[in-house]
């Protein structure tokens, strides 16, 4: 086995409190795990409330990372680094200090009770398809079968 073999595209958001420091946590600790390396990171998008109205503007993203760790274990830090700052589930798509999301690992399709990859709604969020067609634009969505990029100007027509 080589080192770092498999690439994923995580989403993050924020609408609670430091917003950017939340962020700067996340990131930072993934990047602190051996077995992960962040090799891009969007710039951040200030973005409306999408599905639970009801709440502030959020502070969103993506990054591309490489790892040699399972899409089960990757999830497991994600919601580690979640909980390092503070989330607290109350509302379903309701307020939170951190959200990381995993998008995409490699062009695998995973069906789990607790994960689903390609995310589930991705396709339909701008504020996961802009920054993530910032930086990868060309990838292909395995189930859709189309570009980012793509599927970011299809959007809204
Ligand atoms: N996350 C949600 C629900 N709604 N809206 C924006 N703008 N950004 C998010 O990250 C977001 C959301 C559930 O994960
Ligand atoms: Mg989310
Ligand atoms: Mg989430």
């Amino acid at each position: 086995m080589g080192f770092l073999d498999h690439t994923a595209y995580v989403a993050f958001g924020s609408n609670i409190g430091d917003r950017e420091k939340h962020i700067k946590n996340g990131i930072g600790y993934l990047q602190n795990n051996p077995e992960i390396e962040v090799v891009r990171v969007s710039g951040t998008y200030v973005t409306e409330p999408y599905g639970y109205l009801e709440q502030e503007e959020f502070l969103n993203g993506c990054l591309e990372l490489r790892t040699n760790l399972s899409p089960q274990e990757l999830l497991e830090e994600l919601l580690e680094a979640e909980q390092k700052e503070n989330r607290r589930r109350i509302v379903h798509w309701g307020p939170r200090t951190l959200d990381m999301d995993l998008l995409l690992y490699d062009d695998e399709i995973i069906r789990e009770p607790n994960l689903f990859v390609p995310h589930m709604d991705m396709h339909n969020r701008h504020f996961v398809l802009d920054p993530l067609a910032e930086i990868a634009p060309d990838v292909v969505h395995p189930i859709i079968g189309k570009t980012i990029a793509q599927i970011r100007d299809e959007l809204d027509q």
